[in-house]
């Protein structure tokens, strides 16, 4: 058995299967996943979750947002757990590594560990926080957000998907509301591998992302309300035509957005057209503008630009228009004492490195508010992500999990 801290490594192969196991739970269409929070799909994938932490010797936990835990003892009871944690949720058109790679990431260092004999002082969790991606009920990392205090239970339990269903209605109907009140469990550090989801690590030709910060993120949803009318029979002059309204502001959110290169990001992927009927004017259009920047100065610029801009297009096209800010989070500095911790894992093992910021936003963010949190990021194909064709490289997935594996040594203390 390798002593502690040398040069020890994970199991790709057995991460690999694990990770294209999970992968057959709510397939997409093209490859990929559509395992969207609350479904019966995410209960399956929970299931077959719990069932290998449990095969691993984990105590299992679940808070009353659904949000899973799979303790490994340490041999000092009273020191706080060292978590990795991150999503099994996807999106409607989802790939099989976005969150899923840090949650069953965790589960290979466990199983690893196991394997090894490897005892720790502290305690080490995995953790999977539902609904990170906020597609299917909005915002992002919601249950993230209501453990670390930026949202109550309540409100988010009051969010409604398309169909009107309720957060709350749904985590019970497949059964994975737990008793445990959310919020209460204390870290010591948590750790998050995720996939890059953006092309910088593979053009530099690095297999880790050591993550200082992650951008912040504003999510803007608009409602513009013109008139119904008939596509053929109304004369141009007189039409109310919300659907053009936000065509203009659309324009004007990526004007905005390029205003801030290189680093501002702007576009709307949220849109509802009513009554989205190919003869009919639209009279009402509502859509999410999602601004993004690792700068904050830079976010409220764009918030308050297109706010003011926005409302003067509509004004002049005579139509209505509310905005409302649905979402978002501060630029992100991650803990310096846990991003030395990864950088030095990524050095230890050999892997080529780099400092990154994160594009996305990620359950790290909002659990870097009650824990020394840092993330590991490895490369994806072509940096493509919310996208059925997301792919990742076997030996991408060694490398993070096995700086998963140091950094979370290295804090939670090997005992011989
Ligand atoms: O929106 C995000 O950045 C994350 O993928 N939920
Ligand atoms: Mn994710
Ligand atoms: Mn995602």
């Amino acid at each position: 058995m390798p002593a502690p801290g040398e040069n020890l490594r994970i199991n790709g192969d057995r991460l690999w299967d694990s990770l294209m196991e999970m992968a057959k739970i709510g397939p997409g269409v093209a490859g990929g996943n559509n395992r969207q929070t609350l479904t019966d799909a995410d209960a399956e994938g929970r299931t077959l979750f719990q069932k290998w932490c449990e095969e691993a010797g984990c105590d299992m936990g679940l808070d009353t947002m659904g949000n899973m835990f799979a303790i490994r003892p340490g041999t000092d009871p009273d020191a706080l757990p060292v978590y990795m944690g991150s999503h099994l949720d996807t999106q409607p058109t989802g790939g099989k590594y976005d969150g899923v790679l840090g949650v069953l990431g965790a589960l290979e260092v466990v199983r690893s560990l196991n394997d090894m004999g490897i005892k720790t002082r502290h305690p080490i969790a995995i953790a999977n926080w539902t609904n990170e991606e906020g597609t299917r009920f909005a915002p992002a990392m919601l249950s993230s957000g209501v453990f670390a205090g930026i949202h109550t239970e309540d409100w988010a339990k009051a969010r409604q998907d398309a169909d009107g269903k309720l957060f709350g209605d749904e985590l019970r109907r497949i059964g994975w509301q737990g008793e445990e009140p959310v919020g209460q469990r204390k870290m010591h550090a948590m750790f998050e591998l995720h996939i890059e989801q953006g092309p910088i690590l593979e053009a530099e030709g690095k297999n880790i992302g050591v993550v200082t910060h992650g951008q912040g993120l504003s999510w803007t949803q608009i409602t513009i309300t013109g008139k119904d009318s008939h596509t053929g029979s109304t004369p141009m002059p007189l039409r109310k035509n919300a659907g053009l309204g936000m065509a203009r502001i659309l324009e004007l959110v990526d004007q905005i957005a390029w205003s801030h290169a290189p680093h501002a990001v702007g576009a709307a992927g949220h849109i509802d057209v009513y009554p989205n009927s190919r003869n009919v004017i639209p009279g009402k259009v509502v859509f999410t503008v999602d601004f993004r920047s690792p700068d904050l100065a830079v976010i409220q610029d764009m918030e308050h630009r297109l706010r003011l801009e926005g409302q003067k297009i509509c004004d002049e096209m005579g139509l209505d228009v509310a905005f409302e800010k649905v979402g978002g989070f501060d630029p992100v500095a991650f803990d310096a004492g846990c991003v030395a911790a990864v950088r030095r894992a990524a050095e230890s093992l050999g892997y080529a490195h780099m400092n990154i910021i994160s594009g996305a936003g990620h359950d790290a963010c909002w659990i870097n508010q009650v824990a020394p949190t840092a993330m590991i990021m490895c490369p994806c194909v072509d940096g493509l992500s919310h996208n059925e064709a997301e792919e990742i490289s076997k030996d991408w997935a060694t490398a993070g999990t096995d700086v998963l594996l140091h950094a979370v040594l290295e804090t939670a203390g090997v005992v011989a």
